[in-house]
């Protein structure tokens, strides 16, 4: 008894270890995986974005609460882009595969951006929230303008 329990977790850690492509069973839920990891990120970056521009109050705790959970989002959608799931309901280009380092060196100065503002938001300085807000949004429509059809 103790051999199989110990034969099915062994079975059940490298399944959770297998490659990102084997976690999607089909491309569209990799597609729809992505899109939703982008779609909250977006919506936390742009709540710190609303008080960076001042339409809403600056709340420091709210702040470093949505910046955390942007970085913690943008670390999500990279392995969803799997091989194949380049066509149906994506926006995404050809050239996320074709040149993928160019597109993993674009994500990764966007996860690093998401850090620091996600550090800088915890020390509740609006200032220095505005000057990292800046460079991390741009990092997003980098990516938008290189990697993202429209
Ligand atoms: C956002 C958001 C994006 C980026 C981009 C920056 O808040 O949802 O996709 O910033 O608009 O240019």
């Amino acid at each position: 008894m103790k051999i199989v329990a110990t034969l099915t977790l062994a079975a059940a850690a490298i399944t959770m270890a297998a490659p990102a492509q084997a976690q999607f069973a089909k491309p569209e839920d990799a597609i729809k995986y992505r899109k939703s990891a982008l779609t909250v990120m977006s919506t936390h970056f742009g709540r710190v974005g609303a008080m960076v521009a001042g339409r809403v109050p600056f709340d420091a705790t709210a702040a470093a609460s949505n910046a955390a959970i942007a970085e913690s989002m943008s670390k999500l959608p990279w392995p969803a882009f799997v091989e194949g799931s380049g066509v149906g309901d994506t926006k995404a280009r050809p050239e996320i595969w074709s040149d993928a380092a160019k597109f993993k060196a674009a994500n990764e100065k966007m996860q690093a951006a998401m850090s620091n503002l996600a550090t800088v938001a915890k020390g509740g300085n609006l200032d220095a929230i505005k000057t990292a807000f800046g460079p991390a949004g741009a990092t997003c429509k980098a990516c938008h303008d290189d990697f993202r059809k429209e």
